[in-house]
């Protein structure tokens, strides 16, 4: 029998990549999003993939849609081997004494609470089986912050903190925490980031060649095929120029 991956967040970036790479793998996908025909679009892809594919469209801020999506899985799905907490991004870059209130909610509502709500959806099952696989993508900017990221930043620390806390709450059992933490990877995330306009977002790659999405979904089906004794507790990917979330060097 196929094993089962969720992906939240996957009709763009990295978490379309993971889809594509787990799929490859073999997994049966349950793939998420806000976007119902960038989703259908993935899943028929994947489905040339030869998996079974599951599209979920809810909003990971929104409690009841997603506790209903989850629950409401049919008997075939329900047992989820691999959950990639992939969706969230950066709303603004503005200084902290003059961020904008509704791109903090927006931050910390999805890349936090949603990443907390699907954890304790989807966890249980895998406490019960003795068997599981979170793999949280947090970042570089979680290490440390840097100019006009705080609010975004701070929401990446707390995904390293969640990740960090989770694995001790289940280290009595044989599921893995995997905190993947990128560095520059050109998605739509700098799109996002500055509210749509593209020429500011082009400029955030200028002069340096950032990671794909591919990239970093490799680092994912490395640490869930790591043998189950292994647990990859972090991996820290940055681009060759890039030292941390400040230190860039562009040509
Ligand atoms: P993209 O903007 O390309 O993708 C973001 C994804 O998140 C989309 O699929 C979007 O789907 C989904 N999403 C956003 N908000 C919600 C929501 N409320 N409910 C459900 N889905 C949501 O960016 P990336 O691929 O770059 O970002 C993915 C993750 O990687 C984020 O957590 C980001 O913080 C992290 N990251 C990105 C880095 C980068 O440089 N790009 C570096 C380090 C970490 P939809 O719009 O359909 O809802
Ligand atoms: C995305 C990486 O450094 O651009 O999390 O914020 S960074």
């Amino acid at each position: 029998m196929k094993k089962i991956a969720l992906v939240t967040g996957a009709t763009s970036g990295i978490g379309e990549a993971c889809a594509r790479k787990l799929a490859e793998n073999g997994y049966n996908m349950i793939i998420t999003g806000r976007r119902t025909e960038r989703l259908e679009a993935i899943a028929a892809e994947l489905h040339a993939l030869d998996v079974e594919v599951l599209p979920l469209v809810f909003d990971v801020r929104d409690r009841e849609a997603a506790t209903a999506a989850i629950q409401g899985l049919p008997d075939e799905w329900q047992e989820i081997d691999v959950l990639v907490n992939n969706a969230g991004g950066a709303w603004g870059l503005e200084p902290e004494y003059e961020g904008n209130y509704e791109d903090w909610d927006t931050m910390i509502d999805t890349n936090i609470k949603g990443l907390l709500t699907m954890t304790r959806l989807v966890v249980p099952g895998m406490v019960e089986r003795d068997h599981g696989h979170v793999v949280n993508i947090g970042s570089v900017a979680g290490d440390a912050a840097y100019g006009g990221g705080n609010v975004y930043c701070a929401t990446k620390s707390a995904v390293k903190a969640l990740s960090d806390g989770l694995r001790i709450d289940v280290a009595h059992t044989k599921v893995r925490v995997t905190n993947i933490k990128p560095g520059l990877v050109e998605t739509n995330f700098s799109v996002t980031r500055f509210h749509g306009d593209k020429d500011r977002a082009d400029g955030v790659y200028k002069g340096i060649q950032p990671l794909t999405g591919a990239d970093i979904a490799e680092c994912v089906a490395f640490a869930v095929s790591a043998p189950e004794h292994v647990q990859v507790a972090e991996l820290l990917v940055l681009a060759t120029h890039q030292a941390s979330g400040s230190v860039i060097h562009r040509q």
